[in-house]
């Protein structure tokens, strides 16, 4: 069983990747599960095999404790905590070759509070991966480029764990911006120049710091881009993830 956890900014298409994906991986006979790990989501594009939203219910949690939608996420990501242990069995239990785990939309719930390492480190046996997004339309601004960098860089120091990076919705952008965009994670020196031209003074600078801190940590890799909507470079993606996960082989023979 691996084990792929997708994670991204919010909107950035973590659920309808999901969905596309898993179906994609369907139509090749991979055995593929889908979990639903974001309390707060009201419509899926899928039918989940594992979903939080039967471990924690905001509504309640908002009723019971006089809480707004954002403390009642909060609190609930604490609470998911200690459902680890059952989560982990359904998980498990599903016996899939490939498990894609949805997370929620307001990712520091997942990626800096204690549930999500925690159930990443828990399901020790199997073998895993993150994959990351880059919204193409909110990337494509340098300076929010470099903020996304950081912030995939920051949910690596959390995991540990072997790490996709893909630029999503690139259906949403002309050629020539998608691109200029995967050119900056190519090439150091096309973003450098990038925020010279784009921004000015104390932004410039910051950026530009930033981005050093990035390089000279050597947390650089290439983006893939994608479609969920048009499936556009599914293909490449899923290469990447077997590459990863199973030595460029099949989930499911
Ligand atoms: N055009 C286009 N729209 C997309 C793509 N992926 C997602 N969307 C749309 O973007 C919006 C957000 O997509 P979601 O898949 O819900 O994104 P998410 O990251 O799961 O969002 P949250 O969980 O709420 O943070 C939806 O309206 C999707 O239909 C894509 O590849 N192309
Ligand atoms: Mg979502």
């Amino acid at each position: 069983m691996f084990i792929v956890f997708i994670i991204g900014t919010a909107g950035s298409g973590k659920t309808l990747l999901a969905a596309t994906f898993s179906e994609w991986l369907k139509m090749s006979k991979q055995d593929v599960a889908l979990v639903n790990m974001d309390p707060g989501v009201q419509r899926l594009p899928y039918s989940p095999d594992v979903d939080i939203r039967d471990h924690v219910d905001i509504a309640n949690l908002m009723e019971e404790y006089g809480l707004g939608p954002n403390g009642a996420l909060i609190m609930a990501a604490d609470l998911i905590a200690d459902e680890v242990g059952k989560i982990s069995k359904e998980i498990e239990d599903l016996n899939s070759d490939l498990v894609l785990v949805d997370t929620p939309g307001q990712m520091e719930l997942f990626a800096f509070r204690a549930s999500g390492p925690y159930i990443a480190s828990e399901l020790t046996r199997e073998a895993k991966a993150i994959v990351y997004l880059f919204d193409a339309v909110f990337s494509i601004n340098p300076l929010n480029y470099v903020s996304n960098l950081f912030l995939s860089a920051a949910v690596y120091n959390r995991f540990l764990l072997p790490q996709i990076h893909l630029l999503s919705k690139c259906d949403l952008l002309p050629k020539e911006g998608v691109d200029k965009i995967v050119n900056w994670s190519a090439n150091p020196k096309a973003l450098e120049s990038a925020i010279e031209q784009k921004l000015e003074g104390a932004k410039r600078l910051l950026s530009r710091n930033m981005l050093h801190a990035v390089y000279q940590l050597d947390l650089t890799f290439l983006l893939i881009p994608v479609s969920a909507k048009t499936n556009d470079g599914i293909i490449n993606f899923n290469t990447a993830l077997e590459r990863i996960l199973a030595r460029g082989d099949r989930y499911t023979y």
